[in-house]
């Protein structure tokens, strides 16, 4: 991974406060009644939550983290076959088209499009369908899972139809993402400082579900601007509020700033899925949760709005620019 020219461009964060799970991160048991309200209250102070119970089955898990792990491995010239990410296929170090960089090589699919791309087919050869099935598998969980949270959310804010959020999820016009980041275990230069996998930013679409290998590095931002480490549990889900849920909410909900720092020690796999609206999908304040306030933003389509975050630096405020003032 490492060259001496890119390892300059990296940034470094220092320690931030652990937390344990009694301290700090939200735990949502999608089994109890009270998941709806505990997950409006997470979305409102912290925008992220981390979930347990879910129905998305620990074997589909399981094969496509080895998959992954199997792909990550290969000699660096297959993976490459599958690259560069532009915007879909294998990435390495460089996130985004603005000159972001990370301790992180990636993944980056579209989740309904077959994935009989000469991207995938060349690196994966042979392994291509095993590949496809389990991830198949795999998404066919966690979209179920994000139906069931969406539904919750519905719920939880008294929203009618209670589908709204889901609704955009199953249309199948939905523009979803799945990305598998893999960061390589990365000596410590200094006690104090971690090097940066991936910089701090929100994710633009609605919700992201994410679960993670058991190795530590994902830190979320509080609303007095801290950052707090989020213990690793590779049998849970963390979800992100994205900035639509937010302007959705009429800011009610957070979307939350979150990195990742790399781990000195061991190397951290994750997998995302990123819920986000048809192209041609409104994106304002539901007429429900205004309660006679005026929206906060500029009525923007899913289109404009990825359209503006592409050119966009990742630490960047996206929603700035959709503000009113
Ligand atoms: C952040 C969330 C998703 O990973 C992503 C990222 C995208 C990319 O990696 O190409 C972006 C980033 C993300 C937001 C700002 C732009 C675009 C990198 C970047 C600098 C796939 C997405 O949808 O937005």
């Amino acid at each position: 991974m490492s060259s001496k020219s890119a390892t300059e461009q990296y940034t470094y964060v220092r320690n931030c406060k652990q937390t344990t799970f009694s301290s700090g991160i939200p735990l949502v048991d999608l089994s109890k009644p009270d998941a709806k309200s505990l997950i409006v209250n997470a979305c409102e102070e912290f925008g992220f939550f981390k979930v347990i119970n879910h129905c998305v089955p620990m074997e589909a898990i399981s094969m496509l983290e080895s998959e992954a792990m199997n792909f990550f491995s290969m000699p660096i010239i297959e993976k490459e076959k599958a690259g560069p990410a532009n915007p879909f296929g294998y990435g390495n170090k460089s996130i985004g088209n603005s000159g972001d960089v990370g301790w992180v090589e990636y993944l980056l699919l579209k989740t309904n499009q077959e994935h009989n791309s000469s991207t995938l087919s060349s690196a994966f050869g042979q392994n291509r369908e095993k590949f496809r099935s389990v991830l198949n598998e795999y998404m066919c969980g966690v979209r179920k899972m994000g139906c069931e949270i969406l539904d919750l959310m519905g719920e939880g804010l008294n929203i009618q139809p209670k589908n709204v959020f889901s609704k955009l999820l199953m249309d199948k016009e939905s523009d979803c993402l799945f990305r598998v980041n893999h960061y390589p275990a990365c000596p410590k230069k200094n006690e104090n400082e971690n090097m940066i996998g991936f910089g701090e930013h929100t994710d633009p679409q609605i919700i992201s579900l994410l679960r993670s290998n058991n190795t530590s590095g994902l830190q979320i931002s509080l609303m007095d601007g801290s950052w707090i480490s989020v213990p690793p549990d590779h049998s849970s889900f963390f979800i992100n509020v994205g900035d639509s849920l937010q302007v959705m909410t009429n800011g009610r909900f957070r979307s939350v700033r979150h990195r990742v720092v790399a781990n000195g020690s061991k190397s951290r796999l994750s997998m995302i899925y990123f819920v986000g609206p048809p192209l041609s999908e409104k994106i304002a304040p539901l007429p429900s949760l205004m309660k006679g306030n005026e929206s906060l933003y500029k009525e923007f389509t899913w289109f404009e709005y990825k359209n503006s975050i592409y050119g966009s630096r990742l630490a960047d405020n996206r929603l700035g620019h959709f503000e009113r003032i």
